[in-house]
């Protein structure tokens, strides 16, 4: 895929070697297999193919960053410290995006938004937001037990996957006794209760 020039300065590849520089080896290759599947996913639902490259290239480029930069962020720029509670797991997304936009020269709201919501969702969701939640949990790296059921329902029904997946998740989240953070309740709420 050719970048327009529209939403990111770089070529697809130097963004790709950005992100590269900042995460392990496995994590970039988990990286690639979400890009593959959002753009998948785009070209299926009418989403922008590009911005679903993007987001996806870029929504775990904060997740390797110390405890301590989050945490620097949270106090320094206005954050609820509440979020001071949860970890990196919650950070990386929802910080992890001011990272990406300072660092990486993203302004494009929806590219930003869909990375903040990668991890928890959220009550409302756009077109690109469900796209990069649902390509995180299915890309063809992924191994987990459920993961062909999350796949096909991906093909079928996008809501339908975000349902299923925020389902496991709160599930496992529940089993291994992790505080859940807000969102994801009202992700859990919205799209699994009330579909
Ligand atoms: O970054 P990835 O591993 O590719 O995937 P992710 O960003 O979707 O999830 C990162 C982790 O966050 C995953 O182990 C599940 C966890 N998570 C999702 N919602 C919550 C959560 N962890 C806590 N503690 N609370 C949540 O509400
Ligand atoms: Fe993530
Ligand atoms: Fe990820």
């Amino acid at each position: 895929m050719e970048f327009s020039g529209t939403y990111t300065p770089f070529k697809r590849e130097e963004l790709m070697q950005r992100v590269q520089m900042q995460i392990s080896e496995r994590r970039f290759i988990h990286v690639l297999g979400v890009e593959e599947a959002a753009v998948a996913l785009a070209a299926k639902y009418g989403c922008s193919q590009e911005k679903a490259s993007i987001a996806a290239l870029t929504h775990d480029y904060a997740k390797e960053r110390s405890d301590d930069e989050f945490q620097l962020i949270i106090k320094k720029d206005g954050y609820n410290l509440e979020l001071l509670e949860y970890g990196n797991a919650i950070w990386h997304g929802l910080v992890g995006a001011d990272i990406v936009q300072r660092e990486l020269g993203i302004e494009d709201e929806e590219i930003l938004t869909a990375i903040r919501l990668h991890t928890t969702g959220a009550a409302a969701m756009s077109l690109l937001d469900k796209i990069i939640y649902v390509a995180d949990y299915i890309e063809p790296n992924r191994t987990f037990p459920g993961v062909k059921e999350a796949r096909e329902l991906a093909l079928v029904d996008l809501d339908e996957a975000v349902a299923y997946e925020t389902k496991h998740t709160l599930q496992h989240l529940i089993n291994q006794e992790q505080k859940i953070y807000p969102k994801t309740i009202e992700t859990y709420n919205r799209w699994v209760v009330n579909n």
